[in-house]
């Protein structure tokens, strides 16, 4: 295949790597202006990292304004009329976990994919935002139950209830947690992730409505992910992937997705063990579902 041999030419060069490292990390002119505002501040969770004023998920019904630490970020691909909607977002703070969890009630979102741990080298990384297994914990007037937590090698998959208060209608959210995954840096294992992201990609099945994905800052380890599986699918309908025009796209919705040239290296391998393994499956096999 052409794109994968100038995958590997491009990596072994350093030409693909050096690209990424010259690749704008903000789009030029795009401005952040509700992220800025005093009232919004302590709803960052880092300073240097905010959504974009035009791609910013906007809360409609939450107390405390429509704020919050969030970008639309869609992924179209090519030549098979598909659309993959994410959000990307920070790992809720104390203070925002009520602002998240509305988030998913009006986003209609039912998989949260997180790709962080709560803590990480002894530093807070993202608020333990769910409750504990068969606890209920009302979020504004949402009421979130987790029914199910199962933690195998690296994963944990948690099952979780949404009742809204106000009218008693009930949703059911997914939660796909990787944890082996540290900030700033790539996963031990492709295996592992390639698997990991199969199992988000089954989860996805036929799904409209957004995916909801965050790690801590949601540009590093979330970037990584979105890259990933746009290029399972471009692979998958046999369209080429040119990782630098994904990352682009990814940035242009929300700023510095893929945060250190080694996070962009990892992808671009694990894109080629993809295609020389043949780790595919036929586009149609997850569209009949
Ligand atoms: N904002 C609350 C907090 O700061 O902890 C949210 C919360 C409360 C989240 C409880 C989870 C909770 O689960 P548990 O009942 O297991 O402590
Ligand atoms: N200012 C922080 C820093 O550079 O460390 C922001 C930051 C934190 C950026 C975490 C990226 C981070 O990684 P991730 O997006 O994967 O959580």
């Amino acid at each position: 295949h052409e794109s994968m041999l100038l995958l590997s030419e491009g990596l072994e060069a350093g030409s693909l790597v050096a690209q990424f490292e010259q690749m704008y990390r903000r789009k030029p002119g795009l401005t952040v202006a509700e992220a800025r505002r005093p009232e919004n501040e302590k709803k960052n969770r880092y300073r240097d990292i905010s959504p974009y004023d035009t791609t910013r998920v906007i809360l409609t019904n939450a107390v405390s304004g429509d704020y919050i630490n969030a970008s639309y970020v869609n992924m179209e691909i090519q030549g098979s009329g598909i659309i993959n909607r994410y959000i990307a977002c920070q790992g809720p703070l104390a203070g925002t976990c009520t602002d998240f969890w509305q988030m998913v009630w009006e986003q209609q979102s039912t998989l949260v994919v997180m790709l962080t741990t709560v803590v990480e080298q002894g530093r807070v990384k993202c608020h333990r935002y769910w409750p504990r297994l068969y606890e209920t914990v009302d979020f504004g007037t949402l009421q979130v139950t987790c029914l199910k937590e199962e933690e195998t090698t690296g994963f944990a998959f948690r099952e979780f209830t949404l009742i809204n208060t106000q009218n008693q209608d009930e949703r059911h959210i997914t939660h796909m947690q990787y944890l082996a995954w540290p900030d700033h840096g790539v996963p031990d294992d492709s295996t592992e992730f390639l698997n990991f992201v199969a199992q988000v990609r089954q989860a996805r099945t036929g799904m409209v409505e957004p995916t909801i994905v965050h790690c801590s800052a949601g540009i590093g380890r979330t970037g990584v992910l979105i890259l990933m599986e746009t290029a399972q699918c471009l692979i998958e309908a046999n369209e080429p992937v040119y990782p630098l025009d994904v990352v682009r796209s990814m940035r242009d919705q929300r700023a510095m997705m893929i945060q250190t040239a080694s996070q962009f290296r990892f992808v671009c391998e694990a894109i080629e063990r993809v295609y020389s393994e043949g780790l595919v499956k036929p586009l149609a096999e997850y569209q009949q579902r």
